[in-house]
């Protein structure tokens, strides 16, 4: 299987590794990459010296492409953009915000342009400033998100633009993937799913809390404040919604998750730590390598292209 992303970027499938901030390590990256997807490190709200050794780190990993994702709200973006544009990894992703101000340079270095879009507004714009594709991300994902669901926001996307769609939020499994291409991507991008990898060096506790989640354990918190963030249940996203509720400030309620992430990751604080994910960590039951990973989204996806031409009676 391969699409117009494929030949764009030189990869075997068409799978992205969601920019995951603290879990999108190099390690991690280099391993989606050599299973044939873009592996793809996370700069989240890291300096930018971090993130270069982040990316010598993976090219010492990997021969194969990969990718930088740049969390547009970090105090650091420009400088992380700049250390990039030396590097050149062969492509930048971008989040939570509008890559605009970058696009010329990073093209100029040669660098492929992926912005995160939650909106179509935001894809056209996109697409008219230079971006290479556009990762339609529904709001099923994990980490900070947008309004619209998956299911809705991929088809308007791609039709509204002419680039490679690639839909992220929800991708747990290949069924979800040939979804994915019936709504007009051509190709996903996977996060949570990942977290329960081989080489994903999280705590293990939040890999289990991942494995254990079910259907309605992935919840917003952060509406109220703006800046919508899905994670899994515990303490401290009921702590967050009592403030919410309550009407506490901002910057109160901004505070509880100060260092959440990083508790999850490093300390596997289940409890007080924020732990990221979409809600498709209901479908995930396992930890596997990378590269069984990726393949399971194409393996014998012939029966499910057959099942569907059985139910709606096609030949
Ligand atoms: O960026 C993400 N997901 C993230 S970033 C992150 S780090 C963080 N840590 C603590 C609190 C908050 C964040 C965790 N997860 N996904 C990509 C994404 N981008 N989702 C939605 C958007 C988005 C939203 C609005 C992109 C552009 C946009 O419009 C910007 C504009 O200027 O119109």
């Amino acid at each position: 299987m391969s699409t117009r992303i494929c030949k764009m970027l030189g990869i075997k499938y068409p799978v992205f590794q969601g920019g995951m901030a603290w879990v999108a390590t190099a390690e991690l990256a280099a391993a989606v990459s050599n299973g044939g997807g873009l592996g793809i490190i996370a700069a989240g709200g890291a300096p930018a010296e971090a993130v270069r050794e982040q990316i010598k780190k993976c090219r010492a990993l990997t021969d194969k492409p990969f990718g930088v994702n740049v969390m547009l709200m970090s105090p650091f973006a420009d400088e992380v953009m700049q250390v990039i544009i030396e590097e050149k990894p062969a492509v930048v992703a971008t989040g939570a915000g509008n890559p605009g101000k970058y696009m010329e340079a990073l093209k100029n270095a040669g660098i492929k342009v992926c912005p995160v879009v939650a909106s179509v507004a935001m894809a056209k714009k996109m697409e008219k400033d230079g971006a290479d594709a556009v990762i339609a991300e529904g709001t099923e994902a994990g980490g900070h998100i947008g309004e619209l669901t998956t299911m809705v926001l991929v088809p308007q996307v791609a039709d509204a633009v002419d680039i490679p769609v690639i839909a992220a939020g929800g991708f747990a499994d290949k069924r979800g993937m040939v979804a994915a291409m019936a709504l007009g991507a051509e190709g996903i991008q996977v996060g949570t799913r990942f977290i329960c990898s081989d080489e994903c060096i999280a705590h293990d506790n939040y890999k289990q809390a991942v494995i254990k989640a079910k259907d309605r354990d992935a919840v917003v918190t952060g509406r109220s404040t703006g800046a919508p963030v899905r994670a899994l249940k515990n303490k401290l996203t009921r702590e967050y919604i009592r403030l919410e509720k309550e009407g506490a400030s901002a910057e109160e309620i901004e505070q509880l998750g100060v260092g959440g992430l990083r508790r999850a990751f490093m300390d596997g604080d289940t409890q007080t730590g924020s732990l990221m994910a979409g809600q498709s960590a209901a479908m995930v039951d396992k930890i596997e390598p990378c590269a069984d990973i990726i393949k399971s989204y194409f393996e014998d996806i012939d029966a499910i292209l057959a099942d569907i031409a059985d139910k709606l009676q096609i030949n």
